[in-house]
């Protein structure tokens, strides 16, 4: 299976991480890409494949142009403006209050933003910009005639939606790589999101889209991140009602319920027509995850990835979460070796 990657990741990495109340260092870090890359080259993937550029058209196909454009210019107008520290948000819209853009770029920060512990840096935009570059190229690879492709985005995309930032992620990759589907040819696809977090933002952008099904196995918002979406009941609305499909587990799920979890998104994702599938693959389900509370083995994600090999479907997986940092690596590449056993 081919992979696409790009060193330019390394620009972004935040000072510190809010979490509990103290700055810490991110979970979310650069040794991460490394550790992939290092179990990708140990187990024969051979040399990533860069991306190509990817236009702010084509960004603006899942995101709200304004969005893009603060992205893009946030870090010099804040630097500007005489700032020194890294851009954390602090203000948000609460029920009620206006949803207007505001001038000020601290308001424009909160505005566009949905939680604190993702911050802008310098070079973040440049990292979002070339993540997101490197799932379209997946894709590309894909839709050119590969049966599957991993794209090893760093920043990760899922929780970015249609106009906001959250969750360690600024552009949604997985986003991108589905509507690149749909513009090079595929009338219907899904995505997969077996990420430990909800993919918020996947589900906001194509919520009201018939042409996409996004369906996503993670933690209960109840007790989880992002705590505010991700409930059974959310099923899509106006020509996208029953596209989308919510699968929240409780914390300290084992292996065999996430499974027979998975075994139902992938019926109904094969049920409903999709020709081709974007897998968001985080691999924090892990039962080691620092931050996370599912039970999954390493070699659950083999289990795993054949079941989606399975599918038989042309597959772009896109890298989301995984905060174990040394088994990172192994977690990623057994499901896609198993993908690659599953689709024999
Ligand atoms: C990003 B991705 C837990 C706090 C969670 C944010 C987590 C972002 C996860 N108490 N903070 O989906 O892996
Ligand atoms: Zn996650």
């Amino acid at each position: 299976m081919p992979y696409v990657a790009s060193t330019v990741h390394r620009r972004h990495q935040p000072r510190g991480e809010l979490y509990c109340g103290e700055l810490v260092p991110p979970f979310e870090s650069p040794a991460r890409w490394d550790h992939i890359v290092s179990a990708l080259d140990v187990s024969g993937y051979g040399e990533a494949t860069s991306p190509d550029p990817i236009s702010i058209e084509a960004l603006c196909e899942v995101h709200d142009p304004a969005f893009v454009q603060f992205l893009s210019e946030a870090w010099n107008v804040w630097t500007e403006s005489g700032q020194t520290g890294d851009m954390i948000p602090t203000c948000f819209p609460g029920r009620r209050m206006q949803h207007r853009e505001p001038d000020d770029i601290d308001g424009r920060l909160g505005y566009f933003s949905f939680a604190a512990e993702t911050s802008i840096a310098n070079g973040t935009w440049e990292a979002a910009l070339e993540s997101a570059a490197v799932a379209r190229s997946a894709q590309q690879l894909v839709s050119g005639g590969s049966s599957a492709a991993f794209a090893l985005c760093r920043p990760p995309g899922h929780h970015a939606a249609r106009d906001y930032l959250g969750g360690y992620c600024y552009l949604n990759n997985a986003a991108i790589a589905a509507q690149g589907f749909r513009n090079d040819g595929a009338a219907q696809v899904a995505v997969i999101d077996v990420d430990f977090h909800h993919g918020n933002g996947t589900q906001d952008i194509f919520w009201e889209r018939g042409d996409v099904f996004f369906a996503s196995l993670h933690g209960d918002p109840r007790h989880e991140f992002p705590h505010f979406l991700g409930f059974a009941d959310e099923t899509g609305a106006g020509a996208g009602e029953g596209t989308t499909a919510n699968y929240p587990l409780l914390p300290g799920t084992d292996a065999a319920t996430w499974l027979e979890a998975l075994d139902d998104a992938i019926a109904a994702v094969l049920g409903w027509g999709a020709e081709a599938l974007v897998v968001s693959l985080g691999v924090d389900t892990f039962e080691a995850d620092p931050i996370s509370s599912f039970r999954l083995s390493s070699d659950d994600f083999t289990t795993y990835g054949r079941r989606l090999g399975a599918m038989g479907l042309p597959t772009v997986y896109c890298m989301e979460g995984g905060y174990a940092v040394a088994e990172i690596g192994t977690n990623t590449v057994n499901v896609l070796t198993g993908h690659l056993e599953g689709q024999l």
